[in-house]
């Protein structure tokens, strides 16, 4: 092990070759956010438009006269983007290589021919299923190229995908299908993981009894694990039978640049999950212009990002991001350590995957199997590691950077959400120097600030909420179907600002340290949960009367899930109540977000006014119990002194 040291750079020999030190690709972060149309409008020329934007962007971030629209008169096709115009240059390159979850099953590569193919064949077959522009499409899929090219499909027409995580239940999959109003799902009998089946179309089955799901005529399922399902005629279609006759041709629609291209689902402190909508020109410059610069994307990489394409991680830097720079991009449908923990780092020998993009929780849990299954492999293809989805403790960093790279990789820590589009912060590979745990600095045209409660600005080496003071090309336009909740939710807490939800560190160097979510988020394994929602799940059992969850700590998945629960009266606490409320929640919502801890709390700590201190019960959670802070509101104080001394010891 090297001695940790604060500041590392990239090696001589990685700065050399950066895409930062080549001629005429000047990082003038100063220049960039003085004239954000200058900068923008030639940022936006990486893109093939119909019609080229004069109009590049139209912001203002005030309640009263609220707008974000970014080259507003330009017309594009993001589909074409990512496969048409690579064609000539690029025609027998690999798009996509995929690896199945069994590694004895073979891989397959997709060149960009083929892909244009496929989907120009999938296009056709959804206009002839009755899907037009405008028109809402919910996937469920496992991780296969199919995937990738349902999105691209709907895109190719102009209809607007709705990626459902495959770890999604069916109350949550109705939910979304409900809120979007889609026309149609796409999904597979079944998918693959660490060599279990999961039954996808079984799921979508059952979310489709479920209330507000009508709208939904068709179903199209792919055969990948040729599993047992049933099909119900006419509603239900197979994917190859559409297919089988459609041209491989497919003429694009010609879409706005602020004409829907996704609605994705996420959740928030209050109340059900947001439809975060994105559109087509902004975010496609936006996912294409941050994905080569923040992975120093070169012609002959084999780029890996092991997020599911549920996530918008998979949408900005699995598809659109990748395949709109004609990158060649590994997909992976299997876990990382099954059969073992080496699985990522043979997948990394066997394709010579040169950049790797990964999660904190999947580095965490493979740092704990110790070394051995990462030295056993070569890994001398790498030259660039990647981190996403929640704050990286510098322990974590050191190994991803020591043992997996060697010492031989710069680590970008990219900082953003599924309402950036894309990243927001992040060292650039080869210009900014490292700091274990920072996500270090803006990205060109990026304007981070610290605020404090109040709002006010804070300067210098300081900590507090970070929001953004103005807009970028792949910032979200609004909550499907519900505008007002978009400003209300991200634009009220502080007026005129972006309103992030997390909280964050600068330190003397400028250098942004995000410490985590401020508002009732859980974030678990990178996956974004609302307090909210595991509390409605669990006051739906008959013999709940009140629950709270909150997150603590978790050396694994960087956050767990904390529930307390109080019953209603006459009923007994039980071992076998306790897994009922469990299989609840992974029923309402999903296995991700099991609960790690339950506690049966005889009251909940609430203000006089009967609000909940969450505040208090993270603090119990945390097992810090000499940090409570101000009890004085507490309408009943004794309801923690019981639950400090009844609290589940985690672990
Ligand atoms: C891309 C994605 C967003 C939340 C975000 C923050 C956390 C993401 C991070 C990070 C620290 C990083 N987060 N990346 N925290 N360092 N590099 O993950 O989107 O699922 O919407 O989650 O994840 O708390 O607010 P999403």
């Amino acid at each position: 092990m090297s001695t940790p040291v604060d500041h590392i750079s990239a090696s001589a020999e990685f700065t050399a070759k950066a895409n930062s030190h080549k001629e005429g690709v000047a990082f003038d972060y100063a220049q960039s956010v003085r004239d954000p149309d200058a900068f923008w409008g030639r940022i936006a020329e990486r893109i093939d438009w119909v019609k080229s934007p004069t109009r590049i962007r139209n912001v203002n971030f005030d309640a009263d006269d609220f707008r974000i629209r970014w080259y507003e008169d330009g017309e594009l096709n993001a589909s074409v983007n990512c496969l048409d115009r690579h064609l000539e240059t690029r025609g027998d390159k690999a798009a996509i290589v995929f690896e199945p979850d069994d590694p004895a099953a073979s891989a397959q590569t997709i060149t960009y021919r083929q892909l244009h193919a496929r989907v120009c064949k999938l296009a056709n077959a959804l206009r002839e299923l009755g899907i037009g522009k405008g028109d809402r499409v919910t996937i469920y899929l496992p991780m296969v190229p199919d995937a990738a090219i349902a999105m691209l499909a709907c895109a190719r027409i102009g209809a607007v995908h709705m990626v459902v995580f495959g770890g999604f239940a069916p109350q949550s999959i109705a939910d979304r299908i409900a809120d979007s109003g889609s026309k149609l799902v796409v999904t597979a009998d079944e998918g693959w993981r660490g060599g279990k089946a999961v039954p996808l179309k079984a799921n979508v089955d059952a979310a489709l009894k479920l209330s507000g799901t009508a709208s939904v005529e068709t179903v199209l399922v792919l055969r990948h694990t040729g599993g047992d399902i049933d099909m119900h005629s006419p509603r239900d279609r197979w994917w190859h039978e559409a297919v089988e006759d459609q041209p491989e041709a497919c003429e694009p629609a010609r879409m706005n640049a602020e004409d829907p291209l996704f609605i994705l689902y996420t959740s928030g402190s209050t109340g059900k999950p947001k439809g975060v909508l994105h559109t087509t020109g902004g975010y496609l410059v936006y996912a294409s212009y941050t994905h080569e610069t923040v992975f120093d994307l070169k012609e002959d990489d084999v780029y890996w990002c092991t997020a599911d394409v549920g996530w918008i991680t998979g949408h900005s830097y699995i598809v659109y991001g990748p395949l709109a720079n004609g990158a060649t991009a590994l997909m992976f449908e299997g876990v990382p350590t099954w059969p073992d923990a080496s699985r990522f780092w043979q997948v990394i020998d066997k394709h010579q995957v040169t950049i790797f993009y990964t999660a904190p929780t999947a580095i965490r849990a493979l740092m704990r199997e110790g070394d051995a299954p990462v030295k056993a492999t070569s890994r001398k293809s790498l030259r660039l590691l990647g981190s996403v989805g929640e704050p990286i403790n510098p322990e974590a960093w050191r190994w991803y950077f020591d043992v997996v790279g060697d010492a031989r990789c710069p680590v970008v820590d990219t900082w953003w959400q599924t309402e950036t589009g894309g990243i927001l912060i992040s060292p650039v590979p080869g210009v900014t120097e490292m700091k274990p745990g920072s996500a270090t600095l803006p990205l060109p045209g990026v304007q981070p600030a610290l605020v404090d409660a109040q709002g006010e600005r804070l300067e210098g080496a300081t900590e507090g909420n970070l929001v953004l003071m103005d807009s970028w090309p792949g910032q979200m336009r609004t909550v499907y179907g519900d505008h007002q909740r978009f400003i209300d939710t991200y634009f009220k807490t502080y007026p005129g600002m972006y309103f992030t939800g997390d909280g964050c560190r600068r330190d003397e160097d400028g250098y942004y340290w995000i410490t985590g979510r401020v508002d009732d988020v859980i974030n678990v394994s990178g996956h974004r949960i609302g307090t909210a929602e595991l509390e409605s799940a669990l006051v739906a059992h008959p013999k709940v009367a009140e629950a709270a969850v909150v997150g603590f700590p978790h050396d694994i998945k960087g956050q767990g899930v904390y529930a307390y629960v109080t019953l209603k009266q006459d009923e007994a606490p039980s071992d076998g109540l306790k897994k009922e409320l469990n299989a609840l929640v992974r029923q309402e919502i999903g296995p991700i977000a099991s609960i790690d801890h339950l506690q049966w709390a005889p009251g909940l700590p609430k203000t006089r006014s009967g609000k909940i201190m969450r505040r208090i019960l993270r603090k119990i959670a945390e097992n810090a119990p000499d940090q409570l802070g101000d009890t004085s509101t507490l309408a009943d104080p004794t309801v923690v002194e019981s639950l400090v001394r009844e609290r589940q010891v985690p672990g």
